[in-house]
């Protein structure tokens, strides 16, 4: 059984069809630094989460990076969605002629060995909102012809930035 420790509901979902073993959410709000690392944002809170709890724990560090907006939201996807939410991510996105962005997440597992982190990205692009699946900022984010909110879960756990590292942490469970 591994411990996912999140707010975030879609994230967990999403873990649990894609892991090999049976996936327990935790709803622990770890405290989580300010930086421009997702690596370094997941690292601190795998760590912190593995003190809090007393038993291994993998977070999930996500962001939303469009090229023409230097990278914004990035680490900030959270706060800014929550602000200004995503039709006005996308209606500044859309006063740019290069529409391209990637989603990336770094996975971190923290046990008594230290944190071990997983990455992945996706590539696409920005679009006005389609689609009712999903979570965030998916339906403004356009992959191969249908944004991430048009694709069934399975869909997008194929092709996605958190399908992707998700796949490198259970190889390396597996090999472990
Ligand atoms: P945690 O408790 O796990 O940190 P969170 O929602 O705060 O949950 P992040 O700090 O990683 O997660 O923030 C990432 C932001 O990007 C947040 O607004 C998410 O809704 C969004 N996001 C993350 N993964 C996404 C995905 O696969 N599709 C669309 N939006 C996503
Ligand atoms: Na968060």
């Amino acid at each position: 059984m591994l411990r996912f420790v999140t707010s975030n509901a879609g994230k967990a979902r999403e873990a649990s069809q894609y892991l090999p073993e049976a996936v327990e959410r935790v709803d622990y709000d770890y405290p989580e630094i300010q930086s421009d690392s997702l690596e370094a944002i997941a690292t601190a809170g795998a760590r912190d989460a593995y003190r809090e709890i007393g038993e291994p724990v993998f977070v999930d560090d996500s962001g939303l990076f469009i090229d023409a907006l230097g990278g914004f939201p990035g680490p900030y996807s959270s706060y800014v969605d929550e602000k200004l939410g995503i039709e006005r991510v996308q209606a500044l996105a859309a006063r740019e002629e290069n529409d391209r962005a990637r989603f990336r997440t770094v996975v971190a597992y923290a046990d008594d060995d230290g944190v071990e982190t997983f990455e992945g990205t996706v590539r696409g692009r920005i679009v006005a909102p389609r689609g009712s699946g999903g979570f965030g900022y998916d339906p403004i984010f356009e992959h191969r012809g249908q944004t991430f909110a048009e694709m069934s879960p399975e869909e997008k756990n194929a092709v996605s930035h958190r399908g992707r590292a998700l796949a490198a942490f259970g190889d390396w469970l597996a090999e472990r």
